[in-house]
């Protein structure tokens, strides 16, 4: 099925080790990863074509970034408003982890990625959670880069469920209201114990957060492209770092 779609991944670009960026590198990157439908349109093929199309670009980031030495990847792969969408479509996505974890799982295991997941996983369908739980389960002794999913992903809910957390401690008598602070929420966050992303990436034309990690984007560096996701390669990938780079050069020389 859709072997056009992977012999087009095959093409030269991302086997050859094009220009790596160099210099400082983002511990944590995050990736809005938009345009799948909107490639498809162009192409006149189904919106699940351009899924597919994405779930493949999304393996070769992945790879990208390991071969380049990134800490931490999240990648937005759907947020809670995608419900909205035509039920075959939601439920085509809705099998994408599967066929991601049927071939790549091998991949990512000897490179030691380790696979972690935020956002509100309980309220995918049972297959979807069956196949995080055996993702996680075959990733958690890995000390690779971090590779986060964010499933069914909104930041102000993730804020909300950290506010909670606290209080249910504070509740409980394990914590007062004075020690209530940032960091206090920070370690209640879905992503506690990574560091917060330095450059998000966002495709596709749309110069927005869409509740992407809002609390943890506080200070990162936005980058944004017309590009469709299925059109994102490993150059793009480093036309955003050596951007972030050149950015950070010039804050730096202003301190
Ligand atoms: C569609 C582009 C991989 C964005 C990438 C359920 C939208 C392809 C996964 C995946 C999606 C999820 C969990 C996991 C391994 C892989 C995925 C969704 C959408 C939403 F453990 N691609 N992918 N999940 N798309």
């Amino acid at each position: 099925m859709l072997r056009w779609v992977s012999r087009r991944m095959r093409r030269p670009g991302w086997d050859v080790d094009l220009e790596r960026p160099e210099g400082d590198l983002p511990a944590h990157i995050g990736i809005i990863m938009d345009g799948n439908g909107r490639w498809a349109k162009q192409r006149g093929l189904p919106r699940s074509a351009g899924h597919h199309a994405g779930m493949l670009t999304m393996r070769e980031v992945i790879r990208a970034c390991d071969d380049i030495g990134i800490q931490c990847l999240t990648l937005f792969a759907f947020s809670t408003e995608n419900w909205k969408r035509p039920e075959p479509e939601v439920e085509y996505l809705m099998r994408l982890p599967e066929e991601f974890f049927r071939t790549e799982i091998d991949e990512l295991a000897e490179r030691g990625v380790q696979a972690r997941f935020i956002g509100n996983t309980e309220r995918l369908p049972e297959h979807t959670q069956e196949v995080v739980r055996q993702t996680l389960e075959r990733t958690k002794h890995n000390r690779g880069m971090v590779v986060n999913f964010a499933l069914n992903y909104g930041g102000r809910s993730d804020v909300v469920d950290a506010v909670k957390a606290f209080a249910g401690e504070v509740a409980a008598g394990r914590a007062t209201w004075e020690e209530m602070t940032e960091d206090s929420i920070e370690a209640h966050l879905s992503t506690r114990g990574l560091p917060d992303p330095d450059l998000i990436i966002r495709t596709s034309g749309e110069i927005r957060l869409s509740n992407f990690l809002i609390w943890q984007a506080a200070y990162a560096e936005l980058w944004f492209t017309d590009v469709l996701w299925p059109d994102f390669t490993r150059e793009t990938l480093y036309q955003a770092i050596r951007d972030y780079q050149r950015r950070k050069r010039r804050f730096g020389g202003l301190k």
